[in-house]
């Protein structure tokens, strides 16, 4: 390099359904610098935590290079004729539905595209589905009773102007921090109003005037009541009504429907109804909460019975919103990714659709009926009925609930090909073939987000070794397959405007879906592509949906739904008698194959965990930092226990993120069975029934070491640090000796070890040097380890004494677990600063520590601790243990 900067591209970033535009400069060396792009209508600049670490995620240590076939390093032309072979095989001897295809909604439209019109066009079945059907499938199939299709009706700029954003089953703070930023912007400009529903307490509701905690499943209950007070209260739209099919059906429903099952008190319920009814620019933004239910269908419908009621949609300010939850959750519904779908919003049911789409494919077949939806396509792969499968973009060995039963199901097919990034995942150690993927930053294509803006990603990067854009495999295997011209693609650019031209042919049938406007676009048009908003038509562009009131059921008027109450799926048994929740946390990306590498984003939750109320706690007789066994009737799982308020008695929190590369005992989709939304086919994941207890473990460690470990232990959790990784352990018998086994768990067997032992206490300390310099330590107490592990996990390198003693030198302050991602600022500093009284608000703290300064990701996190920073999390319940000496 000659020192001149290369140009910055315009992108988008790799993660949440957001879509904010990033500007990416390339070092030319493998480094990426990253920043918001102040002109994109998503985030006008702003980036989360994780936006702003993508540049640490792009490194190519755990990168897979080459082809590989049964483990053996292979060529692209023998593993894609391999695929092509095999797929044409089955399909041959066992029929097109024999085979199938498990997607994505983080791929991009051009690739999904190719996949769907591959599977549904050529092969001929409709086994396509993708972990959208995790995801989304509840909302895309509440939108299609209620509008005749699958229509997200807002925009963002509907958030600036709201008076009452009312967050349901959303944790927006984390899940989609720079629309949180919007909303709490809009707050501080027009006093927006926020209510939080959720059975948990989460960052979400550090600024809420209201938060509802519901009874797990409980939610329809709350809208149906809504829905008997708008009508009581004389607040039904009559404008509205000629607009719409069936609201009497729906009231009636409503009206049977009891409050009780909510556990929320009558004056909690009247204060929402009353904000809820009086303010007229609501906006209820929805999304896992509702989904994932075994009535997440009819939750989506019961939100929108009240919007249509009230005429509150497709006008300014106001409206029910599905925020997306993968950069592409809203392509993949465009192309058609979900097996009951055709492309284009189009029915497969429906054989004017289908001839459409075959005539202008110039396909052999379309199915008639739809395909495997993701829980009964592991099923089939479990039982035989799928010969060959190819699972691109997704994870679902730890994805998918009853995650044990679906490894074994995947491990057990016949022929299984995996595209990834990388072969260090769960589920790509269960392929066959295996194929390199580039990554976010060596592709280009479109993503669009929650508001249907189409938003260009460009490649800044080359990609590593042979690995080759998704699009690109699925062509030739196409091609291979014998369809050459169908798949003769050489650039997104013209798979883009195939798609646009398709949508042009599908808007005869008068449905939302449609860029017709960009079917014509040339190579340097898509080249300069700026974010737009769907529909792209010749006379109507972007904007929101129905604010000319028609929808899209045949008769132009939306439909209300009668939805009842139905509890959780999962029965009760006094065996689980507690009720299991899952998600996210706000530093890490599902899997961690992405947000893992980086040692920043790591450092916010180190260790998976199992949040419980502290009156819980004391029954199960747990002491702070102890792990927790927790059991369903599918499977086990180990836990830290973390004792917080955030929690209701009964119910435990655990994220779903760790998988067996990081910490293979606390698997969270282990416990989940595979129950379902009967409309939507959506898994239950959010209520497992469960039981906890402590683990009594012989003995208890932390270590850290420079290269990763994998300790045949019954519990590890793993993590990045600046220097290495940092690693949880515990063990149900003794061990001998421990030396030997650091120096086997470490790889170092010549290293010198300097050792502090007390063994009639199990307390041992190692710390395993080469040259002098630390390589690893481990630190093993009959009890959870009590060091400084934050100040620890920095010694790796220095001279090996020091870290003996688990804890900072007096003269150095230790920071505690990151809080502030930006700018590294951890915990401890944090409370010594509140407590000193150097800060006493979060902007306060901002310019004290410059934390919460930049992203904002972490302010509700500072203002959880200006509150009580004693109870929050039982975060610094681990402080002060990390305090204690051993
Ligand atoms: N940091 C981070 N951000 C992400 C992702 C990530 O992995 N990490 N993933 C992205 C993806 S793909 C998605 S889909 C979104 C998901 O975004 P969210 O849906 O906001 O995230 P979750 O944590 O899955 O669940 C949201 C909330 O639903 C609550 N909940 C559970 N049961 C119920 C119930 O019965 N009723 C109600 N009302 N609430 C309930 C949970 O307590 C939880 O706080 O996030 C996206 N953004
Ligand atoms: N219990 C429980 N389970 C859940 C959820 C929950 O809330 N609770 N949430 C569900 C939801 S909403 C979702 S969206 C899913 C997400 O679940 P998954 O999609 O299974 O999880 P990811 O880690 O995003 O998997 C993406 C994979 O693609 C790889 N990859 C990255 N870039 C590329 C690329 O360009 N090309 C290719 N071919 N591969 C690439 C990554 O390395 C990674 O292995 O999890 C679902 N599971
Ligand atoms: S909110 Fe964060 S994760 Fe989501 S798109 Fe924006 S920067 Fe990326
Ligand atoms: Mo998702």
């Amino acid at each position: 390099m000659d020192g001149t900067l290369l140009p910055e591209v315009r992108s988008t970033c790799a993660y949440c359904g957001v879509g904010c535009g990033v500007l990416l400069r390339s070092d030319g060396v493998g480094g990426l610098a990253v920043r918001g792009d102040p002109d994109h209508p998503a985030n006008y600049g702003r980036l989360c935590s994780k936006g702003m670490a993508l540049g640490e995620t792009v490194g190519l240590e755990h990168r897979l290079l080459t082809p590989q076939v049964l483990g053996q390093d292979s060529n692209w032309n023998d593993a894609l004729q391999l695929v092509a072979d095999r797929f044409s095989d089955s399909i041959d001897k066992h029929g097109p539905d024999s085979v199938a295809f498990y997607v994505s909604g983080q791929l991009l439209t051009e690739d999904y595209y190719v996949a769907n019109k591959l599977m549904k066009g050529f092969i001929g079945s409709a086994n396509i589905d993708t972990n959208s059907r995790l995801c989304m499938a509840s909302t895309v199939a509440g939108h299609k009773r209620a509008f005749g299709t699958d229509t997200v009706p807002g925009t963002y700029e509907d958030l600036d102007q709201a008076d009452l954003v009312v967050l349901v089953g959303s944790n927006l703070a984390w899940c989609h921090p720079v629309l949180y930023q919007r909303v709490l912007a809009a707050r501080q400009s027009r006093g927006t109003r926020i209510v939080v529903i959720d059975p948990r307490r989460t960052a979400s509701c550090d600024q809420a005037d209201l938060h509802l905690a519901l009874k797990p499943g409980s939610d329809v209950a709350l809208f149906n009541q809504l829905m008997t007070r708008i009508h009581e209260g004389g607040h039904v739209s009559p404008e509205f009504l000629a607009r719409t099919v069936g609201i009497q059906d729906a009231l009636a429903a409503a009206q049977q429907d009891s409050t009780a099952v909510t556990g929320l008190t009558a004056h909690e319920i009247e204060a929402f109804c009353e904000l809820w009814i009086k303010t007229d620019r609501v906006v209820t933004i929805f999304s896992q909460g509702v989904n994932q239910s075994s009535s997440g269908t009819d939750k989506v419908n019961a939100i929108l019975n009240c919007h249509l009621a009230t005429g509150r949609i497709g006008r300014e300010g106001m409206g029910p919103f599905s925020v997306t939850g993968q950069p592409n959750a809203m392509g993949g519904r465009e192309v058609g990714g979900l097996a009951n779908m055709l492309t284009c919003h189009l029915d497969i049911e429906n054989a004017d659709h289908r001839d459409a789409v075959q005539q202008f494919w110039n396909a052999p077949a379309l199915p008639e009926s739809p395909g495997l939806k993701a829980v009964d396509l592991f099923r089939a792969v479990d039982n035989g009925q799928i010969k060959a499968l190819w699972i691109i973009h997704t994870n679902p060995a730890v994805t998918m609930p009853n995650a044990n039963k679906v490894a074994k199901a995947i491990a057990a097919c016949p022929f299984t090909v995996v595209s990834d990034l990388t072969e260090k995942t769960d589920t790509a150690r269960l392929a066959d073939v295996l194929l390199p993927a580039a990554g976010w930053a060596e592709k280009s294509g479109t993503v669009t987000n929650s508001d249907r803006t189409i938003s260009r990603q460009r490649a800044v990067l080359p990609p590593p070794g042979q690995a080759r854009p998704d699009w690109d495999i699925l062509a030739e295997v196409g091609r291979r397959m014998g369809w050459t011209s169908a798949f003769d693609y050489r650039s997104p650019a013209e798979i883009f405007r195939e798609f646009a031209a398709l949508s042009s042919v599908a808007s005869r049938f008068k449905k939302d879906f449609d860029i017709a406007g960009l079917a014509d676009i040339t190579d340097a048009a898509y080249a300069e592509l700026e974010p737009i908003k769907w529909p792209v038509r010749k006379h109507r562009n972007g904007g929101r949906f129905f604010s000319d009131g028609r929808f899209f059921h045949p008769d132009g008027k939306a439909r209300f739904v009668p939805v009842r109450h139905r509890p959780p799926a999962t029965k009760t048994d006094p065996k689980y008698p507690f009720c299991l929740n899952t998600g996210r946390i706000r530093d890490q990306w599902h899997t961690m194959t992405r947000s893992g590498l980086s040692p920043r984003l790591s450092a916010h939750l180190a260790e998976p965990f199992l949040d419980i109320h502290p009156e819980d706690a004391k029954r199960l007789d747990l002491s702070p930092a102890d792990l927790v066994e927790v059991e369903s009737s599918v499977g086990r799982s180990i836990f830290r226990a973390r004792m917080t308020d955030t929690v209701a008695p009964g119910q435990v929190f655990a994220p779903i993120h760790w998988t067996g590369e990081t910490a293979p005992s606390a698997r969270v989709n282990a416990l989940v069975p595979s129950v379902t939304d009967p409309v939507s086919g959506q898994p239950e994941s959010k209520t497992v029934a469960v039981s906890v207890r402590r683990m009594k473990a012989a003995w208890y460690g932390f270590a850290i070491s420079t290269a990763p470990i994998s300790p045949p232990v019954d519990y590890w959790a793993t993590a990045r640090t600046q220097k290495g990784y940092r690693t949880e352990l515990a063990g149900y018998t003794p061990v001998n000796d421990w030396e030997e086994t650091a120096r086997g768990w470490f790889g170092l067997p010549d290293a010198a070890v300097i050792a502090a032992a007390d063994p009639a206490r199990g307390a041992y300390r190692l710390a395993l040097a080469e040259r002098n310099r630390l390589k690893a330590a481990l630190f093993i107490a009959p009890e959870p380890a009590a060091l400084m592990r934050d100040y620890v996990s920095t010694q790796l390198e220095t001279a090996p004494e020091q870290v003996l003693t688990g804890r900072a030198p007096p003269t150095l302050e230790d920071p505690g677990p990151v809080i502030c991602s930006c700018f590294g600022v951890g915990l401890n500093t944090i409370v010594r600063a509140i407590e000193a009284k150097r800060a006493v608000s979060v902007d306060e703290i901002g310019a004290v520590l410059q934390a919460g300064s930049n992203c904002g990701s972490c302010r509700p996190e500072l203002a959880a601790l200006l509150t009580d920073h004693s109870a929050y999390g039982g975060r610094t319940v681990q402080r002060e243990l990390q305090c204690d000496t051993m």
